[in-house]
């Protein structure tokens, strides 16, 4: 089913785009289904420009053509070529139907791309995943987004196996066939790429629940899983119905359907898929149940089901021209989702949490071989372009625009561009131009930022003047070049900023040259030349300054503050962001201290203002646990020259000691005892900031006294009322090699055999334990009866987190770890090319490790590039890496 590479795989341009020759206006399909052998007859309406018709070439690839037909007639074999993933047909003109018939093999399909089997032969079900190109898996298509036809689809079962049958569009009629067979047909009304395609079959349980859209209409929402997880997507249905009626409240956008289906999959590449009318999810998105989500997984599947429910606007009824504009529907969908989840629960703490996941993400991928803009100019495999950069950066060059244009106008251009493309393949400059259009600006500067790739570094100097009472801020901007792109230009950067008197407070703004908003406290100045200066006027004292004030540009902010300027800004800046973004600066610059193994102004302010901020009861719980949390390790080596993991380890490790040593082991054990009084199963916010508190508190314990935080976590443990207690005591007992752990982990594995999503966090929980004990777990884990290869999930469960979020297990100076990696990795391309490759991404940055680890880590991924048979996935990503 997958595409293995040749020698150099054929690169995709963006300037190569044609808009496409042929069209088809309507599609009818029709299913004969069964787990070894699916049928598929496909009847396609084209048209084509008739001044010159070329020749008519469809995408298939991995299908057994049994059938085909042109205009009601056999087609005879020389009028038709299949070779090569192209079948080319001789004599089709404007108007031509064609009929082909072809067998697919779901039950072998282990690339989870196209029509595939999930869970067993005996009790699974057979779903679709078309996004990007699976469609050519399933039947022959011109298989891109800017062809969108109608879809009429018959699906035709055994009864007794496939008794739900499902597809994206309204129904339209069902019944019985002959021998227990029996049949549904969906029409889908509005014209989409073959991409927004999806079908589902099987045994599966519903919840449903009755929904009336803002301006009356009646429909349906349907939420499917198999019978053991039915009761919990109780959660996911109430998530649903807010993101819905948010979308009508904050864009005027309803739903256009009579029946909104969502089905939840244990077998799936992704997080989840927008399919018209009917949503796929990865069961890690869509089951929520206290006993085995966390609060942070309830919060993901609140997030991951209005992203896909808004994608019903931004990304299908407007959908993309190419691929390149990927970002087109995932960064603006994603910002919609930031918007929501915002409204839903607490602003600062989303935006914090968006922030470090961009950190965390998308900075590495900026500064290391894999570097693309926000749209990528060119790809061999589209599959490897669902990135951080592509969502998360792709979603803060949306929020700069809406920063821009403020809520109305974001607003009116929003209109704007769902009306004038309701119905089409649009592009970034469709995008812009429809913003700009509504609101008389023209935005055009911002496309530069989707053609550019690497961070920006901002640079800014402030200069105090007594005597004539000016504050001069001079900022300056610079990209460092990413591989293809040497040269790099000014890009317009907002930045949101206050200035702070010695005491803490806000002073007016007064802005030389500029009469706008004088005496305003905050304001946005953009920079879009490589150097600017901006004098501010009546200030009385040398200020604070707090830049780039919820976090208003995807920039790395280098600022000469004193840490006692930090330390104000920490315990005085009302914009939640910032005031944890000081915090964060001040633990940032100790960690260089510690490093340099020079004392710490830094550190001392650092810990100063936490302990007064810890004693502090009207500061929110869960704003504090994020204050008490340094960058993490991955964060930190972006500081670095030449990356040691385990010294960045241990360092952080030293800077929670002093930390906790500051606040004191009283006052951590009183402060715990406190919040496990009121331990509750509630999910509402106080309880939920409860327990991330607690679980920081008590992490922060086992750093000076690890017994007393041991005893408290196998208490914990052994009384938890939900999975957040549980898993939290769980890491810390793990982590911290307590020899309670065992007992703990042994009892886990018990409880929770049958449920494969509580499985998981057994996996991660152990693949995180540091140092080199890790690779022997790793080893040991695999060979769990409950491990496979077969399945996402529990790869990224076990790999994943070994390997992208456990640096110091991960990077041993043996190059033990990097040649166990490359050998799954070999494996796992021949079942799933997409998760081959996306787990390979885990070597990035190692590039900027030191020379033993930098040795090693190229020898195993050059030897891993040179094994033949690898996909086109795996050996882009491996190939971009050794560049
Ligand atoms: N469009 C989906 C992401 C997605 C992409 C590819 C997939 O299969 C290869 C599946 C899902 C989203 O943004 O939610
Ligand atoms: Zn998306």
């Amino acid at each position: 089913m997958t595409n293995r590479s040749d020698a150099s795989p054929t690169l995709i341009r963006l300037s190569d785009y044609q808009a496409p020759a042929w069209r088809v206006s309507r599609v009818e399909l029709t299913f004969d289904l069964g787990i070894d052998a699916t049928e598929v007859t496909s009847r396609l309406q084209l048209a084509c420009d008739p001044t010159g018709p070329a020749p008519l070439r469809l995408d298939g690839e991995g299908l057994t053509l049994l059938d085909i037909q042109l205009d009601g007639q056999p087609l005879p074999e020389s009028a038709w070529r299949y070779q090569d993933n192209v079948l080319e047909v001789d004599g089709a003109r404007d108007g031509s139907v064609l009929e082909t018939r072809v067998r697919v093999t779901p039950a072998a399909n282990t690339a989870l791309e196209g029509l595939y089997l999930s869970g067993s032969r005996e009790t699974g079900f057979l779903l679709t995943q078309c996004e990007a190109e699976g469609f050519r898996h399933i039947t022959f298509f011109l298989d891109r987004p800017d062809v969108l036809a109608s879809y009429t689809v018959t699906l035709r079962a055994d009864r007794e196996r496939f008794p739900v049958l499902l597809a994206g569009g309204n129904p339209d009629g069902h019944g019985e066939l002959d021998d227990g067979r029996h049949w549904a047909r969906f029409v889908d009304p509005h014209p989409k790429p073959s991409y927004l395609f999806a079908l589902v079959a099987g045994r599966l349980q519903k919840i449903e629940r009755d929904y009336v859209t803002g301006s009356g209409r009646p429909l349906q929402l349907v939420i499917w899983a198999e019978a053991d997880a039915i009761r919990h997507c109780g959660y996911a249905m109430d998530a649903l119905e807010r993101a819905m009626r948010w979308d009508e409240q904050a864009y005027g956008r309803e739903y256009d359907l009579d029946v909104f289906h969502v089905v939840a999959t244990h077998d799936f590449n992704m997080g989840a898929m927008e399919n018209k009318g009917l949503n796929i999810f990865n069961a890690k998105y869509l089951l929520a149940d206290p006993d085995s989500s966390t609060d942070e997984e309830y919060r993901a599947v609140e997030a991951v089901v209005a992203h896909e429910y808004f994608h019903n606007w931004s990304g299908n009824r407007v959908t993309c021209r190419d691929w390149f504009q990927l970002s087109l529907k995932e960064g603006l969908t994603v910002f919609r989702e930031q918007q929501f989840s915002a409204d839903m629960n607490s602003p600062a703490l989303k935006r914090i949490e968006d922030v470090a996941l961009l950190r965390r993400a998308q900075f590495p991928e900026d500064a290391g071989p894999l570097a693309h803009p926000v749209r990528p100019a060119q790809y061999s495999e589209i599959n490897n372009f669902y990135t951080a950069t592509v969502y998360e950066k792709g979603s803060e060059l949306v929020r700069m625009v809406a920063g821009r244009l403020g809520r109305d106008g974001f607003r009116r251009g929003m209109d704007q561009y769902f009306s004038r493309h309701d119905g089409q393949a649009a592009t970034l400059e469709d995008f812009l131009g429809a913003l700009g259009d509504a609101n008389g600006i023209d935005l055009g500067a911002y496309l530069a930022w989707y053609a550019q790739a690497g961070t920006p570094r901002l640079t800014a100097r402030g200069r105090y003047d007594a005597a004539h009472r000016t504050y001069t801020l001079t900022l300056s901007q610079h990209t460092a070049p990413t591989p293809g792109q040497p040269h790099k230009r000014a890009l317009p950067i907002p930045v949101k900023l206050a200035l702070f008197d010695p005491r803490g407070r806000m002073v007016p703004l007064h802005l030389a040259g500029n009469g706008a908003d004088a005496g305003a406290s905050e304001r946005v100045l953009v920079v879009d030349k490589a150097e600017q200066s901006f004098v501010f006027e009546q200030v009385e004292a040398a200020p604070v300054p707090s830049l780039l004030r919820g976090f208003s540009a995807p920039v790395i902010l280098e600022c000469d503050y004193a840490p006692a300027d930090l330390a104000l800004l920490l315990r005085h800046d009302p914009d939640g962001f910032n005031r944890w973004e000081a915090g964060q600066q001040l633990a940032a610059r100790a960690y260089d201290n510690l490093r340099e193994g020079n004392s710490s102004a830094a550190l001392d302010a650092w810990c100063e203002a936490l302990s007064a901020l810890f004693g502090d009861t009207s500061v929110d719980a869960a704003l504090l646990a994020d204050l008490l949390t340094p960058p993490g390790e991955i964060e930190l080596s972006e500081r670095e020259r030449q990356v040691n993991p385990s010294h960045v380890h241990a360092l952080r490790q030293q800077l929670q000691e002093h930390l906790a040593l500051r606040i004191g082991r009283e006052t951590l054990e009183q402060r715990y005892t406190a919040l496990a009084a009121h331990t509750s199963l509630e999910l509402d916010a106080a309880s939920q900031a409860r327990r991330r508190l607690k679980r920081r508190v008590l992490e922060l314990l086992a750093r000076i006294d690890p017994w007393a935080a041991h005893g408290l976590a196998t208490l914990q443990y052994d009384n938890a009322p939900n999975m957040t207690d549980r898993l939290g005591a769980l890491a810390v007992l793990v982590r911290g090699d307590a020899p309670q752990a065992h007992a703990a982990l042994a009892h886990f594995r018990e409880r929770y055999a049958d449920n494969p999503l509580a499985m998981d966090k057994w996996f991660s929980v152990q693949a995180l334990l540091p140092g080199a004990v890790v690779l022997e777990r790793v080893r040991q884990l695999e060979s769990d009866p409950a491990f496979t290869l077969k399945n996402p999930n529990r790869v990224n469960s076990l790999f994943g987190a070994w390997a992208r979020s456990n640096p110091d297990g991960f990077h041993r100076p043996d190059g033990s770890g990097y040649q166990l990696l490359a050998e799954r990795l070999r494996q796992l391309d021949a079942l799933n090319p997409q998760v081959s490759a996306r787990l390979a991404t885990a070597f990035n940055g190692w590039q900027r490790l030191e020379p033993t680890r930098h040795a090693a880590a190229r020898s195993a991924i050059a030897a891993l590039a040179a094994h033949p048979g690898l996909s086109r996935n795996l050996t882009e990503i491996v190939q971009s890496m050794l560049q």
